[in-house]
């Protein structure tokens, strides 16, 4: 197989501007994505097996924020050919342009995808709702009502699976886990200046919040339960559930 182009974004003399969605982040979004969320291939497997478990035929499955369509993919193999429709929703044309290609490799199936932004996304009849490292890029303001409207288009019992940055009220524990963040982006190859430079690069757009800033919106947003899965420092994956219908 290909290996993915190296992400070199914030290697070279240019200063960088806010992080944005492009041409050149998408290229190298692969190889971007695995060295700077620890945990990330864990997440995308166990995305599709709570995935497979909760499609209920003749649903929907939406995977907003899908960038190359990472987690829509890994559900689709793991349906093998049984029927299923899934919605990969992303408002950037790179991204989207590249999911297209790795469609076309596969020759089809069941991956649908929309450009739009997922605050205008209408989810409707939704078994699953994949919101993987998208919600941080939100304005805070408008994350209530998102996830309101998601609530509200998902079937009885099914399931919205939420991955973030966080951040940690204990400020010690949040600066050792930026540090052992850090840590991992040095050891997957990144400077010094790259590791700065990037932080630099999301202060503006990407704006986390603390796991019980998530579970009480959350829980205003009517899902009856929700709770983390997953965590590797300052990285977590939880799981939500909707009230099952009688
Ligand atoms: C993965 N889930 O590989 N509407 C639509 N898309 C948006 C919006 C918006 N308002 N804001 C940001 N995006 C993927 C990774 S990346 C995470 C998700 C990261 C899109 C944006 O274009 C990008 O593709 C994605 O959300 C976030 O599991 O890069 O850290």
């Amino acid at each position: 197989m290909k290996q993915p182009p190296t992400d070199k974004l914030y290697a070279g003399d240019m200063m960088p501007g806010d992080f944005v969605f492009d041409e050149k982040v998408a290229t190298v979004f692969e190889d971007m994505i695995h060295r700077s969320v620890p945990g990330y291939t864990t997440i995308i497997a166990m995305t599709a097996r709570l995935g497979e478990k909760y499609f209920r035929p003749g649903s929907r499955i939406f995977d907003l924020g899908c960038s190359l369509g990472a987690a829509s993919f890994a559900i689709a193999r793991r349906m093998q050919g049984r029927p299923c429709e899934i919605i990969a929703v992303d408002n950037s044309r790179p991204m989207l342009d590249g999911l297209k290609e790795r469609l076309a490799a596969l020759g089809g199936g069941p991956v649908q995808c929309r450009q739009e932004d997922i605050r205008d996304c209408a989810v409707e009849n939704a078994s699953v709702v994949i919101l993987n490292f998208t919600l941080q890029f939100i304005p805070p303001a408008d994350r209530a009502q998102l996830l309101r409207r998601i609530h509200d288009g998902m079937t009885p019992g099914g399931i919205l699976i939420l991955s973030e940055k966080i951040v940690l009220d204990d400020a010690r524990l949040n600066d050792l886990y930026i540090e052992m963040y850090h840590q991992f982006k040095r050891e997957m190859g990144y400077s010094e200046m790259e590791i700065s430079r990037k932080r630099d690069a999301l202060e503006r757009v990407l704006l986390p919040e603390t796991l019980a800033t998530h579970k009480s919106r959350l829980a205003a947003a009517g899902f009856e339960s929700a709770e983390q899965w997953f965590q590797c420092f300052n990285f977590a994956s939880m799981v939500a559930c909707k009230r099952k219908g009688r």
